[in-house]
C-alpha cells in the first residue's frame, strides 16, 4: 500500500558538527542506552506498529507517531540511512466488528480510515515510512511463517474439530517475558484485556497467542497451506518486520499498551522463526495520552481528532508543540487549553526566527541537540528554545534549520 508524501527536511550538517549518538529508553532492560548501530555511517532500521483503521486517528496516535518521527529525524540528521517500516492492521476483530455495526464493508472502512491517517501524518509533517504495508497484502507471507512455526514445533493446533486454530507455544524461545518484564498475573490480565483469549480451551498455556484463525462463516479469509483463515495479530508484525528489515532491527516502537502482549509475542515469534537471540535492539514505548480523565481509546469514544483540530484552524506545528511539550514516556492528559498555549509558544519562536544572522550553530543548537540525544528530552529542548526566543542571538538561521530538521517545526 502507498505511504504518504515525503516531507522536506533541511540538512543539519550545513550548520552543525556530527551529532552525539541517540540514547533511548528500552523496555526490556528499563535503561536509557545508545540505540544501535554504533557507527555513524551504519544504516538504521525502525519498525513502528501502525494503526488498526476502524476509527479516525486521534491525538494519542499522533503523539506516538510524532515521537518516532523524532527518532527518524535524529538518525537522518546524524547522516544515517534509515529504513522505516510501518504496518496497517487492515483486517482484525475490532475492524470487522465496527464495519458490521455500521453496516459498511470492512475494506471500505479500512481504506477510508487509512486515507485519513495519511492525511493527518502529512499535515503533521511526519516523515513517511519507506514501506507502509497492510497485513492483507502480506497474508501469504504470514501463513508461510505460521506453517514454518508448526513444522518446527513452535506452534500447534488446538484440539477443536470445528476450528483447529493455530497457537504459538510461548515456551519455545525459553525467554518469554524478557521484553515486558511483567509477572505472570499482569500478563494474564493484559492478555485478556488486549485481544488475547486466555480461556480458550485446548491451549497449552493460557498466554499462548493465536497465530492463524481458521475461516468462520461471515468472516473474510484467505486460502493458505494451513487451510483458509486469517492472521493473528502479533505474527503480522513479526513477519512484516522480518521480511522487510531482516532478522534483527534496531528499534521496535509503539505505545505502552503494546508492551504486552503485542511486542512480547511478536519478538518471540520473530526469534522462533529466525533463531536470533533478540529481535529488536530497543523496544521503545510512548506513554498514553488521556482525555477527560481516562486513556483516549476508540472503544471509550473520548477522542480528540487531529483532523478536527486542524479544521478548526489550529496550526499543525502547534499540535506538534503541544504533543512534545511533555516527555514522550509520561502518561499525560490532553486538555482543551493546550492548542492555544502551544500556538502562543509557536508565535514567540516564529517572532524570534525573524531575526537573521550567520548560519553556524551556537549554544542554542548544541543544547537542543544534547536534549534530544538524551532520550528525546523535548521539555528541556523547548526550554532551550524559549530562552533563545527571549533573546535571540546571531545564530537564528542555524536554530531555524535545527528546529525544522530535528523537531519538524517550520519557523519561517
Ligand atoms: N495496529 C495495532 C498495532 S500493530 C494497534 O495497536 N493499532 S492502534 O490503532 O490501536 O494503535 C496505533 C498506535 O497508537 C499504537 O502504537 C498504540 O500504542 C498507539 N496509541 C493508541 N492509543 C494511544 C494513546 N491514547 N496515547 C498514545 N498512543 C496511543
Ligand atoms: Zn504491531
Amino acid at each position: 500500500m502507498h505511504s504518504w508524501p515525503t516531507v522536506e527536511v533541511p540538512a543539519l550538517s550545513a550548520v552543525t558538527q556530527p551529532l552525539p549518538q541517540l540514547r533511548l529508553h528500552d523496555s526490556a532492560s528499563d535503561t536509557v542506552t545508545p540505540v544501535s548501530p554504533p557507527g555513524p555511517e551504519e544504516p538504521a532500521s525502525m519498525y513502528v506498529c501502525g494503526i488498526t483503521p476502524y476509527d479516525a486517528t486521534h491525538i494519542g496516535h499522533a503523539a506516538t507517531y510524532v515521537t518516532f518521527d523524532l527518532v527518524n529525524r535524529y538518525w537522518r540528521a546524524s547522516g544515517r540511512t534509515v529504513t522505516y517500516v510501518q504496518n496497517v492492521t487492515d483486517v482484525d476483530d475490532p475492524l470487522l466488528e465496527r464495519a458490521e455495526r455500521d453496516g459498511v464493508d470492512w475494506r471500505d472502512l479500512a481504506r477510508e480510515q487509512t486515507d485519513l491517517f495519511r492525511s493527518d501524518m502529512t499535515h503533521l509533517r511526519v516523515i513517511p515510512p519507506e514501506r507502509y504495508v497492510g497485513v492483507v497484502e502480506e497474508m501469504d507471507a504470514v501463513s508461510a511463517g505460521v506453517a514454518r512455526l508448526l513444522e518446527s514445533g513452535a506452534a500447534y493446533r488446538v484440539p477443536d474439530d470445528e476450528y483447529p486454530d493455530v497457537y504459538f507455544d510461548i515456551s519455545t524461545t525459553g525467554r518469554f517475558g524478557y521484553e515486558s518484564r511483567y509477572d505472570r498475573g499482569t500478563m494474564l490480565t493484559y492478555s485478556a484485556e488486549r485481544g488475547g483469549d486466555p480461556d480458550r480451551p485446548g491451549k497449552r498455556d493460557p498466554l499462548d497467542p493465536l497465530l492463524w484463525r481458521c475461516a468462520r462463516p461471515g468472516e473474510p479469509s484467505w486460502e493458505s497451506p494451513l487451510g483458509a483463515g486469517r492472521a493473528g495479530w502479533h505474527i503480522e508484525c513479526a513477519v512484516i518486520a522480518g521480511k522487510l528489515l531482516g532478522e534483527r532491527i534496531d528499534l521496535q516502537g509503539g505505545g505502552s499498551d503494546l508492551i504486552f502482549p503485542h511486542h512480547e509475542c511478536s519478538a518471540a515469534h520473530a526469534e522462533a522463526l529466525t533463531g536470533a537471540a533478540r529481535f529488536a535492539g530497543h523496544y521503545t514505548h510512548t506513554g498514553m495520552l488521556a482525555y477527560q480523565g481516562t486513556k483516549m481509546s476508540k472503544s471509550l469514544g473520548n477522542l480528540v481528532f487531529v483532523s478536527r483540530l486542524i479544521a478548526s484552524g489550529v496550526d499543525p506545528a502547534a499540535i506538534r508543540i503541544a504533543l512534545l511539550s511533555f516527555h514522550y514516556r509520561t502518561d499525560r492528559e490532553w486538555t482543551d487549553v493546550m492548542p492555544a498555549a502551544a500556538t502562543e509558544r509557536l508565535h514567540r519562536w516564529r517572532e524570534a526566527a525573524r531575526t537573521t544572522g550567520q548560519g553556524t550553530a551556537g549554544p542554542t543548537v548544541d543544547a537542543l541537540v544534547a536534549a534530544l540525544a538524551d532520550d528525546l528530552d523535548t521539555p528541556t529542548a523547548f526550554r532551550v528554545l524559549d530562552d533563545w526566543a527571549a533573546s535571540p542571538g546571531d545564530d537564528s538561521d542555524a536554530v531555524v534549520t535545527a528546529v525544522d530538521a530535528l523537531l519538524g517545526i517550520p519557523l519561517r
